[in-house]
């Protein structure tokens, strides 16, 4: 009888040391088992120690005083007040006040706590973090190199490559050639002989910068801890992928330093029909695939600004379409071409970096925007929709911006000779495979009915958006012809909307609202003979006050012309 109870403790006790030995073994291994690719079998996954800090944790905390220490808000003195507002509109960001806080200071740690036990490879790939800056404000210029210098374990940091995108500012010129010296070396500086906006300039940064991986960040950045090892780490794995920090924001009034999400809280870069960006919240399938939530997780595109990838894939796919200018979509650019021709995108929790978001666009496009006719930016989407988007999804994009059939883009057969080199993938495998969430936030798109100016038929003026965004009342105003503010679109389904906006009724009035998510229909009905639009559900139709001018729901009178409207679609710019 004992010896039966003896046997069993003992089996107890072996099974509970087996379990025990094995969940450790899951844990060191972060759950992964072996080895991806033949390459990387050699290598060593990342791990996770059990307690101990990872082996690139900073040995101390450091902690300072000063203004904006710890990432805390600075507020200058009342009689300052002229000289941040002067900062504010030369700069977007009120520089007085970063002129006061140290190129050194420190910023919190917003982590999940989990980032600070993962290990990684003690061989991972240098980096040039390569800075592109127009007329930018000193202090946070050089606060993102200090910030660089300071949390960067030193044999991974190649150099930092300061890219001057042709600025006039005094300081930029002899005192940052000076400045820089006291670096030994590990700041470099070139310059472009003329404006080349940031697209070419970073192409230029790729092209001169002497790492095996590139990092990019704007030039008013602030690194966090620990920031780079897990940037590099998936790409010492499988140089085919591009890896992206966690942006946190800086206040560009104060310089506080807040958290654009709560450690743990995970969100992915997505897009709008218009091509907006937009982010996302994890879908459940790549919550569930992962054996962490501190591991990084695919996403579909990124906010453009913060990355890193390896140098030599990134000059391979062609780096960014040299006929994007300046400014805008290079981010969807890189990012479609990137997922459909073999490579991936990956964001990564355990790397956090700050960014200052300006209160405004503080420099003009130059003249590489003169020479081109109509809206920059978005000749930039249509290059892009235009060589990576199946037809179909081509036109979701003109349904929202109808304007954008008219302009110019360029010769794009080099690009699409590219992608044809690089046997990439449709458009459709990226939404399945990719971007499968885009689905529930952003359907597919029914056609417009109409687009152009709303003209009123008694006054022919036309609704505005007045310039206001949204939630905001329609105005009238006399009709440009530019499009813009008064360019308004109905689709098959009864959405009315501009831009990416829709138009809806309550009873303050005609209403430009944010779209139902999710949804593409809407409230409205109009009648081609009668030309009155009539709210579905109230059975009112829009009618324009001869005295005041607002807009609202009236009793429809068909023979009213002030319920009368006439879409005019706009001449090519
Ligand atoms: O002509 C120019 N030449 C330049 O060198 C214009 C700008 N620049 C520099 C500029 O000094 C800065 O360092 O390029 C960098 C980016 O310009 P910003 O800071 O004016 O751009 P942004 O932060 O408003 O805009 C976002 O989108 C851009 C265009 O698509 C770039 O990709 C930016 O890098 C990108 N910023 C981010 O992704 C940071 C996160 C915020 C968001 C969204
Ligand atoms: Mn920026």
């Amino acid at each position: 009888m004992s010896a039966i109870r003896f046997n069993r403790r003992v089996v107890r006790y072996f099974l509970i040391a087996f379990f025990v030995v094995l969940f450790l073994y899951v844990l060191m291994t972060g759950g992964g088992g072996n080895s991806k690719s033949s390459t990387s079998a050699i290598k060593k996954k990342p791990w996770m120690t059990t307690g101990k800090l990872g082996n690139f944790e900073p040995k101390e905390i450091i902690e300072r005083e000063g203004p904006g220490e710890g990432g805390h808000a600075h507020h200058l003195k009342p009689n300052q007040e002229n000289d941040a507002a002067a900062s504010l509109s030369a700069y977007g960001m009120n520089m007085a006040c970063s002129d006061e806080i140290s190129l050194d200071r420190t910023i919190p740690d917003l982590r999940m706590d989990e980032c600070k036990y993962w290990n990684y490879p003690e061989d991972l790939p240098r980096a040039s973090v390569v800075l592109v800056f127009h007329n930018e404000g000193w202090s946070t210029l050089m606060r993102t190199v200090h910030s660089v210098i300071n949390r960067t374990p030193p044999q991974f940091l190649e150099e930092v490559l300061l890219v001057d995108d042709f600025s006039d500012k005094e300081n930029l010129k002899g005192k940052l050639e000076t400045y820089i010296k006291k670096f030994n070396g590990k700041v470099r500086l070139i310059r472009n002989p003329e404006r080349q906006g940031l697209i070419r300039t970073r192409v230029r940064g790729a092209e001169e910068a002497r790492g095996e991986v590139v990092i990019f960040l704007d030039a008013h950045c602030e690194v966090g801890t620990n920031w780079i090892p897990p940037l590099l780490a998936p790409i010492y794995y499988n140089r085919t992928t591009m890896t992206v920090p966690v942006i946190d924001g800086i206040d560009h009034d104060h310089f506080e330093y807040r958290p654009v999400y709560q450690a743990g809280q995970h969100f992915r870069g997505i897009f709008e029909w218009g091509m907006l960006y937009k982010e996302n919240e994890l879908p459940d399938k790549e919550v569930q695939r992962r054996s962490f939530n501190s591991m990084p997780y695919d996403s579909p595109t990124h906010a453009g600004g913060l990355f890193a990838i390896n140098r030599n894939y990134f000059l391979q796919i062609g780096a960014y379409d040299p006929g994007l200018l300046v400014w805008g979509g290079e981010n969807f650019e890189l990012s479609f071409k990137i997922w459909q021709c073999g490579g991936s995108i990956q964001w990564v929790p355990c790397s956090r970096v700050g960014h200052v978001y300006r209160s405004f666009m503080p420099y003009t496009f130059g003249k590489l925007a003169e020479k081109k006719k109509g809206p920059l930016i978005t000749i930039n989407y249509k290059r892009v929709i235009e060589v990576w988007f199946d037809d179909k999804f081509k036109e979701y994009f003109y349904t929202r911006e109808p304007l954008a059939r008219y302009l110019d883009m360029g010769d794009i057969s080099e690009q699409l000779a590219l992608k044809d080199r690089l046997q990439c993938k449709s458009f459709q495998w990226f939404m399945d495979n990719v971007a499968y969430d885009m689905r529930e936030k952003f359907p597919e798109l029914p056609p417009n009915v109409h687009w152009g100016e709303m003209i009123n038929k008694a006054t022919k003026e036309c609704i505005d958006t007045m310039g206001h965004a949204a939630p905001t009342v329609m105005g009238m105003s006399p009709c440009h012809g530019w499009g813009n503010n008064q360019l308004v679109r109905l689709n098959a389904k009864g959405q009315l909307g501009v831009g990416e906006r829709c138009i809806d009724a309550d009873r303050q009035g005609i209403k430009l609202v944010f779209c139902p998510l999710g949804s593409v229909e809407g409230p409205w009905h109009y009648d081609e003979g009668d030309k009155t639009l009539m709210h579905k559900e109230t059975r009112k139709c829009v009618a324009l006050h001869p005295q005041s001018n607002n807009l609202s729901l009236m009793p429809c009178d068909p023979i009213n012309t002030y319920q009368q409207w006439v879409f005019k679609e706009i001449p090519s710019p």
